[in-house]
């Protein structure tokens, strides 16, 4: 009891208290038991509340958790005693402020996080189509919370970003043209592994989303957005690499069990590859995932080479990008 009061008096008091404690044979014991078996304060302080009691076995120390609270129960031990309880409040509370701690930390990485979170477009929430494409947004570029825009068209069009990323890989080269750039999910991978991006699209306003998004990621100075039509553009064109995404005619896609990639009006593959051609011979394609194999395979021409790569995210197959040309890896020939 005495040290529970020496703990909360203060002044005179306490040091009277605390000089009777100084002398107390007890206190001295405890001393020396203490540094003997160099002991941390608390187990000090603990044995200092336990008058006559023997220095706690090794066991109990380590013992010492929310389960001995119940120290009256455990029979040959002491009454608890109120210097006990503060000492193991400490600890416990200890613990609790752990807890809170961390709970803080919890609340204010959330607070943080919804701060910051960008809340759904009206244009997203009002088209459940869309919905789906937004729970997948992290995907489709991982800093999508610092600003990144998208429209319509662009929601269900953009190349998620690892799958982005890898093809960005594959075709590293000094220039190359991002022939259908929409919002720029290619364009800004491309930025991070070739010297050069030439941008295109028809719709100004995918160009106005792509430049955005590219600055978001710090690569718009290294891309040239150019707002055109590239069936018309193609011939002025000078690459190293010609990336092809063109519009598939959006999500209905899937109804079909093979996409005809000549079944598109304006984008018909062979019309495509024949502009493209005259530009490089090296160019990616990117499909839809039932795509024509042997339409793809055709377009290699004769004694030409093609590499047909399946795009997975989390095991789910999302696209296929065709190879030709040198971006076909060796040992990969079809
Ligand atoms: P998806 O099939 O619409 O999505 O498009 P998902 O999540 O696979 O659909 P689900 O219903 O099977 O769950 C898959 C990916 O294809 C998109 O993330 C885009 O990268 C790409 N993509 C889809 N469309 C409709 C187009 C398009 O018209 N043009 C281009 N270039 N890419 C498209
Ligand atoms: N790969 C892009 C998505 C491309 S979607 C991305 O990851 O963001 C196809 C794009 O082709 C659309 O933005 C559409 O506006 C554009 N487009 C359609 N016709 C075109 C044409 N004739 N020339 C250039 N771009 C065109």
């Amino acid at each position: 009891m005495a040290d529970v009061n020496v703990l909360e008096e203060s002044g005179e008091a306490e040091v009277c208290a605390e000089e009777e404690r100084e002398r107390s044979p007890e206190r001295q014991s405890v001393l020396q038991t203490a540094a003997q078996m160099n002991l941390p304060l608390w187990m000090f302080l603990k044995m200092v509340a336990r008058p006559n009691s023997e220095p706690l076995a090794e066991d109990s120390i380590h013992g010492m958790d929310e389960e001995n609270n119940s120290d009256t129960d455990s029979g040959n031990r002491d009454p608890v005693c109120y210097a006990d309880i503060d000492m193991f409040c400490e600890n416990e509370e200890g613990k609790t402020d752990q807890k809170k701690q961390k709970k803080k930390k919890k609340k204010k990485k959330k607070a943080y996080t919804e701060k910051f979170r960008v809340p759904m477009p009206s244009e997203v929430a009002d088209n459940p189509v869309l919905r789906k494409y937004w729970a997948q947004r992290y995907r489709l570029f991982s800093r999508f919370d610092e600003g990144i825009q998208l429209d319509t068209e662009s929601w269900f069009s953009v190349t998620p970003e690892r799958i982005a990323e890898h093809i960005a890989d594959r075709c590293r080269c000094d220039i190359i043209v991002d022939a259908f750039c929409g919002a720029g999910g290619n364009s800004i991978q491309f930025a991070f592994t070739c010297e050069r991006v030439i941008a295109i699209d028809i719709d100004p306003e995918k160009l106005r989303l792509a430049k955005i998004n590219a600055t978001i990621y710090g690569v718009a100075d290294r891309i040239e957005f150019v707002l055109g039509d590239y069936l018309k553009l193609a011939s002025h064109l000078k690459a190293d690499v010609v990336f092809l995404s063109p519009p598939w005619g959006g999500p209905d896609y899937q109804h079909s069990d093979i996409y005809d990639l000549n079944a598109m009006p304006g984008f018909e593959a062979d019309q495509l590859f024949a502009l493209t051609r005259k530009i490089t011979p090296h160019i990616a394609y990117f499909v839809p995932r039932n795509a024509n194999i042997e339409q793809l395979t055709a377009l290699a021409g004769e004694g030409g080479r093609v590499e047909i790569e399946q795009n997975f995210l989390n095991t789910k197959l999302k696209t296929i990008t065709a190879y030709y040309g040198e971006l076909v890896q060796d040992g990969e020939e079809c």
